[in-house]
């Protein structure tokens, strides 16, 4: 008993390190005025296990959904499209001026107040859906 018991516990303890464990936590969008084409959500990954890589965002609120970082260049802020984001052991922040999840092509305007799903697909972990809150802009 005392020995089936001890594999037991070294078994759970194998896939509990094998397994990347992730969440993410604080997901936002800034609300869009009218018109607006384009829309940012930002989150934070946090990476309690291995290293994992974030490789691609899919949801139904816009046509597309890149992952953006910004830049300096030339003196200038500009954005650029990531193929994919390392997440290592700690947090990864997704935040206005850095790193974030583009929306390209919304299919409404985003409203304050409402939310939508997002599913991040990572590399080891999988897909993780979340649910992004729609805050005004000037917050
Ligand atoms: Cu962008």
């Amino acid at each position: 008993m005392t020995r089936l018991r001890l594999l037991a516990c070294l078994l759970a303890g194998l896939a509990g390190t094998a397994q990347a464990e992730i969440t993410a936590t604080e997901a936002w969008a800034r609300a869009t005025p009218p018109g607006a084409r384009n829309g940012a959500a930002y989150l934070y990954i946090n990476n309690s296990g291995e290293s994992d890589r974030l490789e691609s965002v899919s949801g139904k609120v816009s046509e597309r959904i890149e992952i953006h970082a910004h830049i300096h260049a030339d003196g200038m802020m500009k954005m650029e499209r990531q193929d994919g984001v390392d997440v290592a052991n700690g947090t990864t922040t997704f935040e206005p001026g850095g790193l974030h999840l583009m929306l390209l092509g919304l299919d409404a305007p985003l409203v304050a107040g409402e939310s939508f799903q997002l599913v991040l697909h990572f590399a080891q972990a999988g897909d993780r859906t979340i649910t992004v809150e729609i805050r005004d802009a000037r917050q």
